[in-house]
């Protein structure tokens, strides 16, 4: 039997993949095995090694959480888009307003000129899809023992979604463990710490434009988040026989400061707003950049952490590289003082930045939560009385 051959004498997994081979085809799989493969190895493996025809049914979403369950229908609008921003035609007042209204009607926006070096960016794209078509063996070079937990992670991206990640840790440089960054293809593991300078030092000047269109000084919300935690998360959605079915990334919004995002040309980020879900088309050369909760919190709700979700196809692989930016997890977050005042009370409490990332992992979401956290679970629950929880690397 083909996936049998697959298996290997020194595996520890090999009984679980034996075992999830001989119940394929039975309507419900055992969940431990089909879990435990899905973490390891991730889905493209599973789709490759056992020719997976049909969504095994660990991967079936509840229907409240599918592509196609009204009210949330997904909507192919040629009208509404998020807006996209060109950081070097527009300057001053013009440039500010531009992004404020983006992260307060939105909380998503694009990106042009952004400044990254345009063959960079193409390296970046292109060594990520070619790390994910490895053999197994090389992708698995990828996890430190402490493996989802860990400074460098490769595998399933968890929550039953259709998709795999490379998660790395990338700043401070204490929580760094470039030893396991990839090797190959030949040349990523220097692409990779280029492209993740560039994005910080991006992050940092889209924060201080942030601030002053807040009406604050410039450093306000790069001197909040302290000493910054960033986390690169490249992941891989490979084509899903029914995307009916399944959820590359179930809805969540990020609970760190702010994301940008590198997508490839096929498709499939969706983003929340006035109860539909839009795509975020792929632009040539753009960047794709989310207010997350903790700006949220900073700007007192003046700027929103959005919805998103990420579809699959059944046609085509898709990669993608996002670029969590959070604060210290010592830092104390809340709404900034020059934002509140008696017409403008705070509208969430002070929390330390690690207790928010906790409770947003360990909790169940819901409208009770003290935390003034969960911002989208709490969305998602008032409008569809289901939860959500995010993709859990971005903290
Ligand atoms: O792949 C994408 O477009 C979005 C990824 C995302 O939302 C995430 O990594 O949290």
């Amino acid at each position: 039997m083909a996936a049998m051959t697959m298996t290997r004498p020194n595996d520890p997994f090999t009984s679980d993949i034996a075992r999830f081979h001989e119940v394929k085809g039975a309507k419900d799989e055992p969940f431990a095995e089909l879990t435990r493969y899905h973490e390891v190895r991730g889905v493209r493996e599973m789709v490759e090694s056992f020719r997976v025809r049909e969504v095994p049914s660990y991967y079936v979403k509840p229907v409240n959480e599918r592509r196609f369950t009204p009210p949330s229908a997904a909507v192919l609008s040629m009208e509404q888009q998020i807006p996209c921003i060109d950081l070097e035609a527009l300057s001053g007042q013009e440039l500010l307003s531009a992004i404020a209204n983006a992260c307060r009607d939105w909380g998503f926006f694009q990106v042009l000129n952004h400044g990254l070096p345009s063959q960079l960016v193409q390296n970046m794209a292109k060594q990520s899809s070619e790390f994910f078509a490895q053999p197994l063996e090389e992708k698995m070079k990828c996890s430190t023992p402490a493996r989802v937990s860990g400074p460098v992670h490769f595998g399933g991206g968890g929550n039953r979604d259709w998709r795999d990640v490379l998660k790395l840790n990338c700043a401070p440089a204490s929580i760094v463990a470039k030893e396991y960054w990839p090797q190959r293809p030949a040349g990523f593991r220097d692409t990779m710490e280029e492209y993740s300078s560039q994005q910080q030092a991006l992050a940092i000047r889209l924060l201080k434009l942030i601030s002053e269109s807040l009406g604050l000084e410039s450093n306000y919300l790069v001197a909040a988040c302290g000493e910054p935690k960033v986390v690169m998360a490249i992941n891989h959605y490979p084509p899903c026989p029914d995307p009916s079915l399944t959820m590359g990334i179930k809805a969540h919004s990020d609970p760190n400061t702010i994301t940008m995002l590198l997508q490839d040309d096929v498709g499939g980020l969706q983003v929340f707003k006035e109860d539909r879900w839009i795509d975020v088309r792929p632009l040539p050369n753009a960047l794709v950049i989310n207010v997350g909760d903790q700006l949220q919190i900073l700007s007192n709700g003046k700027y929103s952490s959005c919805l998103h979700r990420v579809v699959n196809n059944n046609r085509q692989a898709r990669t993608s590289i996002a670029t969590f930016f959070s604060p210290a997890h010592a830092c104390i977050i809340g709404p900034a003082p020059g934002l509140v005042d008696e017409v403008n009370p705070a509208i969430y409490p002070n929390i330390v930045y690690a207790d928010y990332i906790k409770a947003f992992y360990t909790q169940a979401l819901g409208p009770n939560n003290k935390n003034g956290g969960y911002l989208a679970g709490i969305e998602l629950h008032r409008r569809y009385n289901c939860y959500t929880s995010s993709s859990s690397i971005s903290s």
